[in-house]
């Protein structure tokens, strides 16, 4: 059969694509993405001649050929460098992202954005509509893709579409601010079965249902237009194992002895690893850590702040603005604090390979997780997965969905500098024994939690959707 011909029992589509693109010289081939979506989708995705993903390069242009890497069938969805501009970097990540993150900066309406969202939405529902055999299982992943359930829905009823929202579902009172609320409550309605990284999240979504179309709802059973959608709180979790395996990897932790070397040998470090988001928080943590250097609390005879930024959206409203605050702090910080040669902040604005991460992870021996808003915050977790010594404090915000979980980190309001700084200090000097029974709960619950026991019951549950 012609590989535009075939069909598939299982579609995935997300923005974009499991692979990414690297260069050998001259010659660019593909390779797994990293990450915890794709590691969560391999058991069921790849090798499996029944699924196929659907989604975008990361290359603008026009959908090429499908392709296989690491198993995946890849079935690329063409966007054009204008589309990008508008329905990526505009109302994807300058409307949605702020909106759903409590308008930490103000979002964006343009119905320019809004038509080329739709547009975009429009060609997605259409490929999948396309590869989807009859009765077949969709999985419709982000906030890129809102529309993509009712749209599909239409097209072809016969299919089970599930979607889940990596990021959180703002209140009520903020959601309908948007200008196409209804469109994308009903864009989303259209699917079986909706899934969120918390209760809160589900709650907030079901809240802006009721206001929006006044559909009945029953816990979290929606009827609407003569259909059922089910919603439901799925914390997404990370390939414990591979993280496991790569902190207990000779390789990585004599890199990591390295690195404790290069900082100085400090007797505490403390580690931050965000994208460059003004989600995560990152200028709180280095206000805080200024003041406790200041008051005495914190010393830089033994105390050491490293602080990985990997450079994200760079076009996009805001991002260059928290780029230029936090370069700000870490200038200020070392100007007033550090000593010749032995800098206090060591901020890296740079990617790193995963091995590179965790061996930061194992040196670590506080690390701060500070966002303002987070859908779940696998870094959080990540930093667990590297402590088999049950050592080392996690400070994790309030507003992650990960703290509804890690119920035994250092939970603090990252709006409340006193208590980020109390938490800090006393993270700093807590001695191993006092901080292993928390760490020993958390690594229980990220161990059991893992990213493909998440896939696992968000298709469990979508298979049993009437
Ligand atoms: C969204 C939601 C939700 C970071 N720097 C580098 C790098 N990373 C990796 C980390 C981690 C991942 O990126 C970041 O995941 P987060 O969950 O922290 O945050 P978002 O990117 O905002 O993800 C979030 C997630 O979706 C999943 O549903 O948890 O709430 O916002 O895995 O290790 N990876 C590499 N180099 C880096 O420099 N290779």
């Amino acid at each position: 059969m012609a590989a535009e011909d075939q069909k598939w029992s299982f579609v995935v589509t997300a923005n974009r694509l499991p692979v990414r693109r690297v260069w050998e010289g001259d010659t660019a081939k593909w390779v797994p993405s990293p990450g915890g979506l794709v590691s969560a989708l391999r058991p069921v995705m790849s090798g499996n001649p029944d699924a196929v993903w659907a989604g975008w390069t990361g290359v603008p242009g026009p959908g090429t050929e499908p392709f296989e890497v690491d198993g995946f069938q890849c079935h690329p969805v063409g966007v054009s460098q204008g589309e990008l501009q508008l329905f990526y970097e505009g109302f994807s990540n300058a409307t949605l992202w702020p909106l759903f993150h409590d308008a930490l900066v103000p979002p964006e309406y343009h119905r320019t954005w809004w038509d080329a969202y739709r547009t975009v939405n429009q060609r997605y529902a259409a490929a999948v509509a396309n590869l989807a055999a009859p009765g077949a299982t969709v999985w419709i992943h982000d906030y890129h893709l809102l529309l993509v359930p009712g749209l599909l829905r239409e097209a072809r009823p016969d299919l089970r579409i599930g979607f889940f929202l990596h990021i959180p579902f703002p209140a009520r009172e903020l959601y309908i601010r948007l200008p196409w609320r209804a469109e994308i409550i009903n864009g989303l309605l259209g699917a079986d079965l909706i899934g969120l990284q918390t209760p809160l999240g589900a709650d907030n979504f079901c809240r802006a249902v009721a206001r929006i179309t006044g559909a009945k709802t029953t816990g979290k059973l929606i009827q609407h237009n003569g259909r059922a959608t089910q919603v439901g709180a799925f914390p997404i979790g990370i390939d414990t194992d591979r993280i496991a395996s790569l902190a207990a990897d000779p390789a990585v932790q004599a890199r990591a002895t390295e690195i404790r070397q290069s900082l100085g040998s400090p007797a505490t470090v403390l580690l931050g690893v965000d994208r460059l988001d003004y989600t995560k928080g990152i200028e709180v943590r280095l206000r805080a850590f200024r003041e406790l250097l200041a008051e005495g609390r914190l010393s830089v005879d033994d105390c050491v702040l490293v602080q990985i930024a990997e450079p994200s959206r760079s076009q996009v409203t805001g991002y260059a603005e928290v780029r230029q605050a936090v370069e700000q702090l870490v200038g200020d910080v070392n100007g007033n604090f550090g000593v010749m040669g032995s800098p206090v902040v060591h901020y890296l604005h740079q990617s790193h390979p995963i091995e590179e991460l965790v061996a930061m992870y194992l040196i670590a021996d506080v690390m701060l997780v500070t966002p303002l808003r987070d859908g779940m915050n696998l870094v959080a977790k990540e930093y667990v997965a590297c402590r088999p010594d049950n050592s080392g404090v996690l400070v994790l915000s309030e507003f992650t969905g990960a703290a509804q979980e890690l119920r035994t980190a250092e939970l603090i309001n990252p709006h409340d500098v006193e208590g980020l700084k109390s938490a800090m200090e006393a993270a700093a000097h807590r001695p191993q024994a006092e901080a292993e029974p928390a760490m020993r709960t958390m690594r229980r619950l990220v161990r059991s939690n893992t990213a493909q026991r998440w896939a696992e019951r968000f298709l469990a549950r979508l298979e049993g959707c009437e």
